[in-house]
């Protein structure tokens, strides 16, 4: 990993006389789109880097934290991917990673993500998911002067609808957050479009329903099912204890969502766009189609429920209107929910199968 605290800042780039910058030479890194992905080592962090490197983007990830453990993890999944260290809590680490990297495209990821936690730790969350985005947004517009040439993409969230003011939910429904991470969200969302209006940044957000894959951590209900399905199918466990299972999203695919992201900073004007399937499900729904997907029919003896999972306050439901989204962008998701779940199962069945092997 490249740090940054003991150098004076380099010169950018494609100034350096150096034959070869990473895996390119010095001319083709001059003529690479460089992107800057926060939020490197979670799921859409990853999907969102082999997209772009498959574009031939340099692709550069924010790493915070002292020997952190998920970037040897990157380093290994995306050999590609140049690891910068900074903090979305720290604006100076934040100033000098951009100087380091100079790239052409910021997409935000990093933040607290999971609901449940923002309710134990809200300061955090506040500091990370909403006053992160601000530090950024100063950093960008500090580095990148004026006029500034790059582009930004937020990750705001369908969270930010909370307690629903219409269905389905669109750019242009109000906002209601249930929790700390959904205020923290709509902080930044709201900021986004204030550097937009304000400074002239291309800044745009994405408003990203639910969106899974085998990379979603197994602290959100769809991986924690799929998981627990297949040890249940293999005789190592025999129960899990979930919460709310009323609770309705509109679930799709990661893979298809960050190719959402990338296209917004493609276009000729900056905007704000939601990005979901337009289908919800009930989590009871997720759960008994994960269990019949492993042959599993009476999943009901297998769930328990624990109000340990329940939370202060819920989203009780979310579907989205992506319309703008396929009009302006041509986006469209590819996964089917059906074929989502049964995608996450036949994963899990896997992983836990080569354990036992
Ligand atoms: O999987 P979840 O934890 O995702 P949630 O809260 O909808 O948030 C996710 O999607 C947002 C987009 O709208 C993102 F912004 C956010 O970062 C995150 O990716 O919970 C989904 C539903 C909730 O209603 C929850 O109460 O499942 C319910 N649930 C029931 N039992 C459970 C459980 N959730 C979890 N995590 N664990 C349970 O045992």
């Amino acid at each position: 990993m490249k740090s940054l605290y003991w150098q004076t800042p380099p010169a950018p780039y494609w100034k350096l006389s150096k034959d070869r910058i990473g895996s390119a030479t010095a001319g083709e890194a001059r003529l690479m789109t460089t992107a800057f992905i926060t939020g490197i080592t979670g799921q859409d962090g990853q999907y969102l880097a082999e997209l772009l490197h498959g574009k031939g983007y340099r692709v550069f990830g924010l790493i915070s934290g002292q020997r952190n453990a998920r970037a040897e993890t990157v380093a290994s999944a995306l050999p590609f991917v140049e690891l910068v260290e900074g903090d979305l809590q720290d604006l100076a680490s934040l100033i000098a990673a951009l100087e380091y990297s100079q790239p052409d495209e910021v997409y935000n990821l990093g933040a607290i993500s999971f609901v449940a936690l923002s309710f134990k730790q809200p300061e955090l969350t506040a500091n990370i998911s909403g006053l992160g985005v601000l530090r950024l947004l100063e950093a960008i517009r500090l580095v990148g002067g004026s006029p500034n040439p790059i582009r930004f993409y937020q990750a705001s969230s369908s969270e930010m609808f909370g307690k629903v003011r219409e269905t389905p939910q669109s750019e242009l429904t109000p906002l209601h957050p249930r929790s700390p991470y959904g205020s923290a969200k709509v902080f930044g969302h709201h900021t986004t479009v204030n550097y937009r209006e304000s400074y002239g940044l291309f800044a745009c957000s994405g408003i990203l329903f639910n969106h899974e894959s085998p990379r979603r951590g197994q602290e959100f209900v769809t991986r924690k099912v799929t998981s627990a399905v297949a040890r249940i199918k293999l005789g190592l466990q025999d129960e899990v204890a979930l919460g709310n299972l009323d609770a309705k999203r509109d679930w799709g695919f990661a893979g298809d969502y960050v190719q959402a992201m990338h296209l917004m900073l493609q276009q000729p004007e900056p905007d704000d766009f939601v990005i979901a399937t337009g289908q919800t499900h009930a989590v009871r729904e997720f759960v008994e189609l994960a269990f019949a997907a492993a042959g599993i029919d009476d999943w009901e003896r297998h769930v328990r429920i624990d109000p340990r999972f329940f939370r202060p306050a819920e989203v009780d439901l979310l579907v989205g209107d992506a319309s703008k989204a396929r009009r302006v962008l041509g986006w469209a998701p590819q996964m089917s929910f059906d074929e989502l779940v049964a995608t996450m199962v036949a994963h899990d069945l896997e992983v836990e199968q080569r354990k036992l092997a």
